[in-house]
């Protein structure tokens, strides 16, 4: 039986593939498919970054698709985001929280940490 972390690791892998695979491209979400994904996925975190956007941010080498280790990026901000919420758990109700509380400040302050 999986731990809960072994089947939440699971469950990016195979949401990474769900849209890395609708070009054929094992390893690469494209720009459209991303937003696909996050309208999909996570709808609210676009109210406050529109998909073109997180594309410029999350394609760190620059290669006009995101891998992986770049999503996984996207997946760290945004639980970052989410745990900083009164509940601590994904909802419309704490992410709602989330989105009025912060204003791309808790995302500056996310950078600042991972640049010490
Ligand atoms: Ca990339």
């Amino acid at each position: 039986m999986l731990t809960d972390l072994e089947s939440a690791i699971n469950s990016l892998i195979d949401v990474y593939h769900n849209y890395s695979l609708l070009k054929g491209n094992y390893h690469a979400v494209y720009r459209d498919d991303l937003k696909r994904l996050l309208e999909t996925e996570c709808p609210k975190f676009l109210k406050k970054k529109d998909a073109d956007t997180w594309f410029k941010e999350l394609d760190i080498n620059q290669d006009g698709g995101i891998n992986f280790e770049e999503f996984l990026v996207l997946v760290i901000k945004l639980t970052a985001q989410v745990s900083t919420s009164p509940t601590k758990r994904v909802s419309s109700v704490s992410l709602s929280l989330v989105l009025t509380q912060t204003s791309g400040e808790s995302e500056d302050n996310f950078c600042s940490h991972e640049q010490q």
